[in-house]
């Protein structure tokens, strides 16, 4: 009877590996085994009727415009079971969704979908994410980080490629540069808009170490199917290793690039000599 078990739709399901994963589980199970009911139901009574009204020789088709109890019956009974549905599902949604409501966090990163990547920023050495500003993004500051703000200068960001320790709350917030996408972790039961122009704040808590999907669940663009990175839950010491080694590829990458107070006056005399050249 070993078939049995492909009765229980989750054994389809990608593995759960976050804490309120199996609740959200449970309720795709109760709510799967009211649609199975609801379909039997309904196809049932189609089919049934189908054959008893069937074409007789002399008995003539009848049509009549409505009838007041049916339809208040048929409006009242999904009222109910939605309504009914809504408040079951309540714990959950507040769990899962409701930000005021997120658990203190432990690792708190910043993700942005960007046709066709995700991109991550980490806190780096200082353990303090730069101050943002949205009107100061370019390609090359995706995030916006605030040049004047030094907690932003140690900043670490890594395209589609997320490290993270298990059990640790890890709040997320997530934005779009550009289009609607949708961050969206499989085995974490986790899945969110990404709004350009807005950040959001999402979290979880993975319990098993190992390497898992990241997906753009919206329809963004025609690279959509290639948005697609990987998490990778790792013990905290293992973690902390990958960290630290982030950190020290960071600070030899500013070590390397020219000191950022150059920039602007490289920019100025660049700007100075094209001025120069329209002037002849
Ligand atoms: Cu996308």
């Amino acid at each position: 009877m070993d078939f049995m078990k492909y009765f229980d739709f989750l054994v389809w399901f990608p593995e759960n590996v976050s804490t309120f994963g199996a609740e959200l589980d449970h309720l795709f199970e109760v709510i799967w085994w009211i649609d199975v009911a609801i379909f039997f139901l309904t196809y049932g009574l189609l089919a049934y009727f189908l054959i008893k009204y069937r074409q007789k020789p002399g008995v003539r088709a009848r049509g009549y415009h409505g009838n007041n109890l049916l339809e208040f019956t048929w409006t009242l009974l999904p009222t109910i079971l939605f309504g009914g549905l809504g408040v079951y599902c309540d714990g959950a949604w507040e769990t899962t969704k409701n930000s005021n409501r997120i658990p203190k966090p432990d690792v708190e990163i910043e993700v942005l979908g960007k046709q066709f990547n995700w991109v991550f920023r980490y806190p780096g050495a200082d353990g303090v994410l730069g101050k943002r500003n949205d009107k100061i993004r370019t390609t090359d500051n995706l995030f916006g980080i605030d040049p004047s703000d030094p907690h932003g200068k140690d900043d670490i960001i890594i395209e589609n490629d997320l490290h993270l320790p298990i059990n640790k709350n890890v709040l997320v917030r997530l934005s779009s540069v550009d289009v609607l996408h949708s961050f969206f972790l499989p085995n974490f039961r986790v899945k969110q808009d990404a709004l350009p122009g807005s950040w959001m704040k999402v979290w979880f808590n993975g319990i098993k170490a190992g390497k898992y999907e990241i997906a753009c669940a919206e329809l963004c663009g025609a690279s959509h199917y290639n948005m697609r990175g990987t998490i990778t839950m790792h013990s905290l010491d293992e973690y902390n290793t990958w960290y630290d080694t982030q950190i020290k590829g960071k600070a030899e990458q500013m070590a390397q690039a020219p000191a950022p107070e150059a920039k602007p006056a490289e920019a100025e005399a660049q700007a100075g000599e094209h001025h120069g050249d329209a002037k002849h």
